[in-house]
């Protein structure tokens, strides 16, 4: 991967010669600096706003665009990269130009209409879809939706009566309706003849309208955003009273500016406050084929029109604080200068291509009374230098400092702490690193700890745990706290490692379900409805308000609690393996409100320790295991097994068209634990494009595979398991294990 270099420290300094201190010149605009992003598509989904956009490529000469990207954030300041959720490789019929897309929900499925050039020609409208807004998307119908002259920046709304239309075209505007599966649609291609009065004037053309349409409905008014008046572009707008237009031209939004002769804009409202987001050219090194993506906070003028928009380097204000007693991802970032980010062996993605000097920004984090410690979870084949926290300013008070070991290779992580110093309430963190030249480290996570909160209510002799253990049958529950009536919940129902649990009313939702397994020594392990993951208490420490989440299941210490009888009958308390059941499952600070955060502390025996676990459901995807007349969709392919020594290895494959996702688990049925394995795949039966929980080595003709810490030990009837994902179709994965 080629690391951009310098493109915001070249802004920094930029900012320095006008005499200003980079740190306070709150330049958080544009709001991506890893790449150069375009095209932006805003989408909110429960409590998350995702941006999902395009991507120059450095140093194209024209639009050289070849994959998407997703952002998300849920206070309007600090971002976090999901990566590459769609490409061209998404389509094995697509060729080029991965240009301007928008996603959209319905019925709890994800679709993403992109227009791109098809390998037999022509520009031509694809829809890929997912079951997370993160993806990854994949090819909903394995052929151009729709296929035509100028067929490109498709905008898609589902009305209020769930009829869905898709708009797209230039210099034609364009419409179909698509049916209730958004995958085909009904009644044929649409064109809207514009005119001066439906899409303002250009001189020699029937309208202003170019490109870049953005559609949706507020109140009783449909909306037609659209990049307009030739090049440079501007943003304008039009309304009507139907989906279909006739439509009326009501002016311009944003005046050409910015450094890059395309504008594409998209609108959204998010807890009570209207963005408007476009692109530019802000960056250093920006230009029309190097653009970024910012966002402007608006208000619509009483009568539902648009008041003029001007683009700022300083973006909306903070909406919620960050809370850094949760595990917060090194890729979540409100400004960075010199790093890049890419995919994380240990899931998500992590900060990469970290050099001296390099930094990385993020708002308004509200360390409430006090932190006292702080983990970084880093890796580095080098012996990476350290990271400096700093308050308020790149060179603003220093907090505490890091230093980063050798750890043997870019994605063996470790979880390095340091001592924190007096800090408390809101400040903007920068994480400043230092060390010699070249890339130094990677950083995948972070995360402060409280200090002792001495404000905790006195242990009540009412609802004592009588320290009896308790069993729960194996099986599917929901876990309602009795303080708050409300359930242990996946936060946003997001199925990826490190996301944050909280409490919720009940939703009946996967990410409320819990997966109770008795493991043999007398402990349950809790997996998630979400998927492969457990409750995991984060890095497994023995500690009051060490934060809970899920993270990939392994069946470790910290995966691991002991139920407890208390004296009401069917209301249990659970212990954390991790702290010898003398640290329980917690509501903080007996909090009610929906997304409360939950961690571990210490014994209090009172409700917000309280759990009932009431039977359910399991997910749809659990439904073959319970009943095997279901057949779950799209079937996975498990294949065949090679057992060598007692150990055994099968994978379990998803396909999706241009390449795959094989989970394998190893199992021990050695009748002894083993403490390390290496699995070896023929590199003539698959082709690796990432991998993770694991280490990879190419050796002959064999893929090499080998453990990371903590995945090495098998217990006598355990298992671990390791993903990758490959290129291409396969058949067959045998594995050889030993
Ligand atoms: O990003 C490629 C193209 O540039 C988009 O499809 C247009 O809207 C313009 O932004």
């Amino acid at each position: 991967m080629k690391k951009m270099r310098g493109i915001v420290g070249l802004l920094a300094a930029a900012v320095i010669i006008a005499g200003v201190n980079p740190s306070v010149a709150k330049a958080d605009n544009p709001i991506v600096q890893t790449i150069y992003s375009t095209d932006p598509a805003p989408m909110v989904y429960g409590d998350t706003l995702y941006v999902y956009t395009g991507h120059d490529e450095d140093g194209a000469k024209y639009y050289d665009m070849r994959d998407w990207h997703c952002y998300s954030t849920k206070d309007m300041v600090n971002w976090t990269d999901h990566g590459t959720v769609c490409s061209l490789n998404t389509f094995s019929w697509a060729k080029s130009d991965a240009w301007a897309g928008q996603v959209v929900e319905r019925g709890g499925k994800f679709y993403y209409y992109v227009p791109v050039i098809a390998k037999q020609g022509g520009n031509s409208i694809g829809v890929a879809v997912s079951d997370s807004p993160t993806g990854p998307f994949k090819d909903a119908i394995g052929h151009p939706l729709c296929q035509g002259y100028g067929f490109i920046d498709p905008t898609v709304y589902v009305d209020s009566n769930g009829q869905a239309y898709l708009y797209f075209g230039n210099p034609n505007l364009c419409y179909v309706k698509l049916n209730p599966n958004m995958i085909s649609y009904s009644g044929g291609i649409n064109r809207v003849y514009t005119s001066t009065a439906s899409f303002g004037p250009y001189p020699g053309r029937a309208s202003a309208y170019e490109e870049g349409p953005w559609f949706y409905k507020r109140g009783n008014l449909y909306y037609m955003l659209f990049s307009g008046n030739g090049i440079p572009e501007h943003i304008a707008y039009s309304t009507s009273t139907s989906p279909t237009g006739p439509w009326t031209y009501r002016g311009v939004i944003m005046p050409t500016e910015g450094r890059s002769f395309t504008n594409h804009c998209g609108v959204v409202d998010f807890k009570g406050h209207s963005y408007f987001f476009y692109h530019n050219g802000a960056l250093p090194g920006g230009s029309g084929f190097a653009r970024s993506v910012a966002v402007e906070e608006f208000k619509y003028n009483p009568d539902g029109s648009f008041p003029t928009i001007k683009m700022s380097t300083s973006g909306p204000n903070p909406i919620a604080n960050l809370n850094p007693y949760t595990r917060v991802e090194a890729e979540t970032i409100c400004f960075s200068s010199g790093v890049k980010t890419e995919a994380c062996g240990e899931g998500t993605q992590n900060v990469a291509f970290i050099e001296n000097n390099d930094w990385i920004k993020v708002r308004n984090v509200d360390f409430g009374k006090g932190a006292k410690a702080f983990a970084a979870r880093v890796a580095s084949p080098v012996g990476g230098g350290t990271i400096e926290l700093h308050l308020d300013s790149l060179t603003g008070r220093s907090i505490g400092t890091i230093k980063v070991p050798n750890t043997g290779n870019w994605q063996k992580y470790v979880t390095e702490y340091c001592d924190v110093n007096n800090v408390s309430g809101r400040h903007d963190l920068y994480f400043a690193f230092k060390g010699n030249g070249g890339s130094l480290m990677n950083f995948n996570y972070w995360q402060f700890f409280p200090v002792e909160d001495t404000t905790s209510p006195a242990p009540s002799t009412e609802n004592v745990n009588n320290n009896s253990t308790a069993h729960i049958d194996n099986g599917w529950y929901y876990l309602k706290n009795t303080n708050s009536n409300k359930y242990l919940a996946v936060q946003g129902d997001v199925a990826e490692a490190g996301t944050n649990v909280c409490i919720f009313r009940e939703t009946g939702a996967d990410g409320q379900k819990w997966y109770v397994e008795n493991t043999a020594d007398g402990y349950i392990t809790l997996k998630s409805g979400l998927g492969d993951f457990m409750l995991d208490i984060a890095y497994g420490k023995n500690e009051d308000g060490a934060n809970i989440g899920i993270y990939h299941a392994y069946a470790n210490d910290a995966q691991k609690y002991l139920v407890k009888n208390t004296k009401k009958s069917g209301v249990y308390t659970i212990g954390t393996f991790v702290s010898n059941a003398t640290k329980y499952i917690d509501v903080y600070e007996h909090k009610t409100a929906d997304g409360t955060n939950v961690c571990q502390w210490k014994y209090y025996g009172n409700p917000n320790q309280e759990w009932i676990f009431e039977p359910c459901q399991g997910p749809a995807s659990a439904a073959q295991t319970e009943n095997p007349t279901v057949q779950p969709t799209p079937a996975p392919t498990p294949t065949p097994s090679v057992s060598t020594k007692g150990l055994e290895a099968t994978a379990t494959v998803n396909s999706w068209g241009s390449g795959y996702t094989a989970s394998v688990k190893i199992s021990n049925s050695t009748g002894h634990p083993v403490n390390g394995w290496t699995a070896k795949i023929k590199k003539s039966q698959v082709k690796i494009d990432s991998i993770w929980n694991v280490n990879l080595k190419e050796s002959g003709d064999y893929y090499v595979i080998t453990p990371l810490d903590w995945n090495a030990s098998i217990s006598d009837g355990g298992s671990v398991e390791f993903g990758f994902n490959g290129v291409g179709s396969v058949d067959n994965i045998s594995i050889e294990i030993e």
